[in-house]
């Protein structure tokens, strides 16, 4: 039994590192060599991974349940789970699969977008970043439409992909007994798939009220900053966001855009670090800052990266990265606190009592939580002015801060995440949906659950589900985010009542060890433990819109208000 463990942990940490590096170097620098390179050293992990002397071992040994410790027998559930990503005994279905994965990550990851086209030529190509900057702040409805257009065009070049990738990631799922590739995703929280989608529609619906109050408030407003007649949608282009995750914008007297306008783009950055550091962290190792990739390129750069933020765990050890394009704005600033939050928990789980296979987070939401629980703080008054941030001579009504974060970093996330991503993969996944109603499903169920209609007809040609990162790239997992955002709150709340016995919608942990420390330790336990048992422990209650839906309760009779008034 050890030895199998300890073997399987040395071997796979170098396979892992070779591969992770080899990744980086595709996803930071774009070109065939690299690609090619990623497939190789990718094609190794996997024959590793899923090889049948790994699978037979691991089952031989879970068999005999009694005999095992429980960190033994969540290594091999673990090793099992790692495998049916590759299984062994289909050796040209996982090649293809990783081959078809690399190709379709370099199409997006070397993708430029085009404004203006001249004999077949892009002699106006856009960065994201600008696109989200027209989409956040242009009054010009043409433009809007035009900026919005562009954000889709990604889609025709990766549809055909995506169908063949399905199918694929679907095979490999199914060899080692999953009913999909969705089902083998879900299976990472111990739970099934129906009582996964149970959670989304349960998390859904609690926030439905909400909700529906957000996005009449919502139709209203930019009607009148449009000068339109309001919408029973939302048209899809007068949001701040290309895929309508988070309205930006809306609430002109939270807009901090403008205090970061005069910052460099390693000044955010290195005020994220300072948050971690101050509830006693370690200051980023050296390598970090040398290693990662933070900054928008210059215009004419050489190169093509990848433009979603990300972070990195190369070694599964003390080699953190990141890869980002930041600017100074406050997206950024909020991003930058999600990327150091990964950073920041795969170096707390990177100790002598988490075995490599171990080293991840008690569930990927987890993973997604910390970073963002961090950005809560970050974006409370009383931290923004202890910062000076927020200049002393600006006042900001505590309620348009709290509707400003429903609206851009909570609540119109969940219909989204919950809503959109997760049922759009169901059934890309689960239901087989054929690649003709790829496109038509996907505006379907922005309707269903966001309320959203694209500008005009979206044919099948188009494949807008396609433009969104994740699908691509991390696929089948976007309810790690809704669940992310529910746990937050959780985190939030506890650390607010309990530990600061502060207001949690004003409160400040900067500098509070006691809150680091108690963070800290359920970062340092990695997967060791049962995600169920340690939310229990450390909130005293199960995952829950509870302390989502109490933190946003005030503004629940406000919306009543302001809607009634506007309706005179
Ligand atoms: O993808 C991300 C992070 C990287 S893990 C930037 N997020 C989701 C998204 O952008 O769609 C953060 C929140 C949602
Ligand atoms: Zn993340």
């Amino acid at each position: 039994m050890q030895s199998f463990l300890a073997m399987y942990n040395q071997i796979d940490q170098r396979l892992y590192t070779t591969s992770a590096l080899a990744n980086w170097r595709a996803a930071t620098d774009v070109n065939a060599q690299n690609t090619g390179e990623r497939i190789g050293a990718e094609a190794a992990h996997a024959a590793f991974r899923g090889s049948k002397y790994v699978i037979e071992n691991a089952r031989r040994l879970l068999a005999d349940r009694e005999a095992l410790t429980d960190l033994e027998f969540r290594q091999l559930d673990k090793i099992l789970l790692n495998a049916a990503e590759s299984p062994g005994t289909i050796p040209e279905i996982v090649q293809s699969r990783i081959q078809a994965e690399a190709r379709l990550a370099a199409t997006l990851d070397g993708f430029t977008f085009c404004l203006e086209e001249r004999g077949g030529k892009c002699v106006k190509p856009v960065t994201p970043n600008d696109i989200d900057e027209v989409l956040r702040t242009s009054t010009d409805m043409a433009a809007r439409r035009k900026y919005w257009e562009v954000s889709k065009q990604t889609g025709p070049a990766l549809k055909q992909g995506l169908a063949e990738l399905r199918d694929l990631r679907n095979r490999v799922a199914k060899e080692l007994g999953y009913s999909s590739y969705f089902h083998l995703q879900v299976a990472d929280y111990g739970m099934t798939v129906a009582e996964m989608v149970q959670l989304m529609d349960k998390s859904l619906g609690d926030l439905k009220p909400l909700y529906d109050q957000l996005h009449l408030y919502a139709r209203r407003r930019l009607a009148a900053r449009f000068k339109q007649p309001a919408p029973e949608r939302l048209p899809a282009h007068w949001i701040g966001n290309r895929w309508g995750q988070e309205w930006p914008g809306l609430v002109e007297s939270a807009d901090f855009d403008p205090y970061f306008r005069g910052k460099t783009p390693r000044w955010i950055v290195q005020q994220a670090e300072r948050f971690y550091t101050s509830l006693g962290m370690p200051p980023l190792p050296r390598s970090f800052w040398e290693r990662s990739d933070l900054y928008q390129l210059p215009a004419n750069a050489t190169r093509k990266k990848n433009t979603h933020a990300s972070a990195w765990h190369i070694d599964r050890a003390a080699d953190v990265r990141s890869l980002m394009s930041v600017i100074p704005n406050f997206s950024w600033f909020e991003t930058s606190h999600h990327e150091l939050g990964h950073v920041y928990y795969y170096i707390a789980y990177s100790n002598e009592k988490v075995p490599h296979v171990l080293r991840e987070g008690l569930n990927r939401a987890f993973h997604e939580a910390l970073g963002d629980l961090i950005g809560i703080a970050a974006r409370q008054e009383p931290y923004l002015r202890q910062t000076g941030i927020l200049p002393a001579s600006v006042k900001i009504d505590a309620m348009d801060l709290l509707l400003a974060e429903a609206l851009d970093s909570a609540v119109v996330f969940l219909p989204w995440s919950a809503g959109t991503m997760t049922h759009f993969e169901y059934e890309l996944y689960e239901k087989g949906l054929p690649p003709d109603q790829f496109n038509k499903r996907w505006w379907e169920m922005v309707r269903q659950y966001q309320g959203m209609e694209p500008p005009g007809e979206r044919g099948e040609q188009y494949c807008d589900a396609c433009t969104k990162t994740h699908i691509i790239d991390d696929p089948a997992q976007y309810y790690d985010y809704a669940l992310a955002y529910v746990i937050k709150y959780q985190l939030h709340d506890y650390i607010a009542r309990r530990i600061l016995q502060q207001d949690p919608r004003s409160c400040n942990y900067y500098g509070n060890k006691q809150v680091g420390r108690w963070l800290q330790e359920i970062l340092a336990m990695g997967a060791t433990r049962d995600w169920r048992q340690v939310i229990r422990e450390k909130t005293g209650e199960d995952i829950s819109t509870r302390a989502m839906l109490a933190y946003f309760q005030p503004l629940r009779q406000h919306l009543e208000k302001v809607i009634s008034e506007g309706a005179r």
